[in-house]
């Protein structure tokens, strides 16, 4: 099964909205693996978005993920990269649809509430980056077969 690295950033913290980005995920028929509130440290967030450096919003951006809390998950389920994706809506909050969690919940593109991995290959590398192992739990949910 898929797995996907999912964080609620700081400005989702802030304005409690935790509780409904999660829903979300369960709702679609997601299974937590993993789940942590973390003080994100500027060598996490240097290596976390290591493809952006050079670029205009590379020092605002890492000032953004490092002034205050994230939650951090790992979602599990089929194509659940992909369907994560499309759950959070496109990069910016004006532009996102309703019914997306940046299109419902922003009009920023800094501010976008949630990262979620874009490939298979750099969601098994960010949550490498995230987790440890033994954070991840493993257990079959009992409405897998109807999901
Ligand atoms: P993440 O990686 O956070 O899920 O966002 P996206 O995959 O949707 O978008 P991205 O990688 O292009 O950008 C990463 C992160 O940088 C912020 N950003 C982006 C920004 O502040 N200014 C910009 O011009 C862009 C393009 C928002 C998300």
């Amino acid at each position: 099964m898929q797995q996907t690295l999912i964080l609620v950033k700081p400005d989702g913290v802030h304005r409690r909205l935790v509780g409904v980005i999660i829903e979300r995920f369960e709702q679609k028929g997601m299974r937590l693996a993993g789940l942590k509130l973390v003080q994100t440290s500027r060598a996490l967030a240097e290596k976390h978005y290591a493809v952006h450096k050079g670029k205009p919003f590379y020092d605002s951006l890492l000032q953004f993920i490092t002034s205050g809390p994230t939650v951090a998950m790992v979602w599990e389920g089929r194509e659940a990269v992909a369907a994560a994706r499309t759950l959070l809506g496109p990069t910016d909050g004006a532009k996102a649809p309703p019914g997306t969690l940046r299109g419902d919940f922003g009009l920023s593109v800094q501010n976008n509430l949630v990262h979620g991995s874009d490939s298979p290959e750099n969601a098994a590398a960010e949550i490498a980056l995230w987790f440890r192992p033994d954070e991840l739990v493993s257990y079959a949910s009992n409405d897998a077969s109807w999901i």
